[in-house]
């Protein structure tokens, strides 16, 4: 009964575009109409509409991308006065070759593990995360960052490692210059 009602709701939205299909057909002939004066103002709004765009998301393309970390961290990587901490993950605690860094000194975080993967998560004094990459066996990811106000930072471990994954928190202090 079901499969029957089905076909012929199939079969009458079939007879519907095939009505379509024949009503757009009978309406279509050959006709000598002039469209260049159409065309020509269609082609006006289009390059209109073309300049409206390069106006309006120029900026904004720019002013997305100003924030982008590419560039800071070439200047950086150029720039002298970087500190480089190398930070390795173990199950289940952070070792860290430094812990004490000055506010608004470069820092250069060399992230890697000794066992499994681990998630290298700074967080500032209120918790929240400031910069993080990935600690993974055999590979070293290198984390730049400014820290740009004094305080408690902490490590903390972003990828479920193990039983004591919890208790992998490190510290770092970031003093005034
Ligand atoms: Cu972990």
């Amino acid at each position: 009964m079901l499969h029957e009602s089905v076909w012929l709701v199939s079969l009458a939205l079939m007879g519907l575009v095939l009505a379509v299909f024949l009503f757009v057909y009978s309406q279509s002939h050959v006709r000598e109409d002039d469209y260049t004066p159409l065309q020509k103002r269609a082609y006006r709004l289009r390059a209109r509409l073309f300049w409206v765009l390069v106006v309006t998301l120029g900026p904004a393309m720019v002013y997305n991308l100003i924030d982008l970390p590419y560039g800071a961290a070439r200047a950086h990587a150029a720039g002298t006065g970087v500190r480089v901490i190398e930070a390795v993950g173990h199950q289940w605690r952070w070792e860290l070759s430094g812990n004490e860094v000055t506010a608004g000194q470069p820092v250069e975080f060399r992230v890697t593990s000794s066992d499994v993967n681990h998630g290298f998560g700074i967080y500032d004094t209120e918790l929240r995360l400031v910069a993080q990459t990935q600690a993974m066996p055999g590979y070293i990811n290198t984390l730049r960052h400014t820290f740009e106000r004094a305080g408690t930072y902490r490590v903390l471990c972003m990828e479920y490692c193990g039983i004591v994954h919890h208790n992998m928190i490190a510290e770092i202090t970031v003093t005034e210059p």
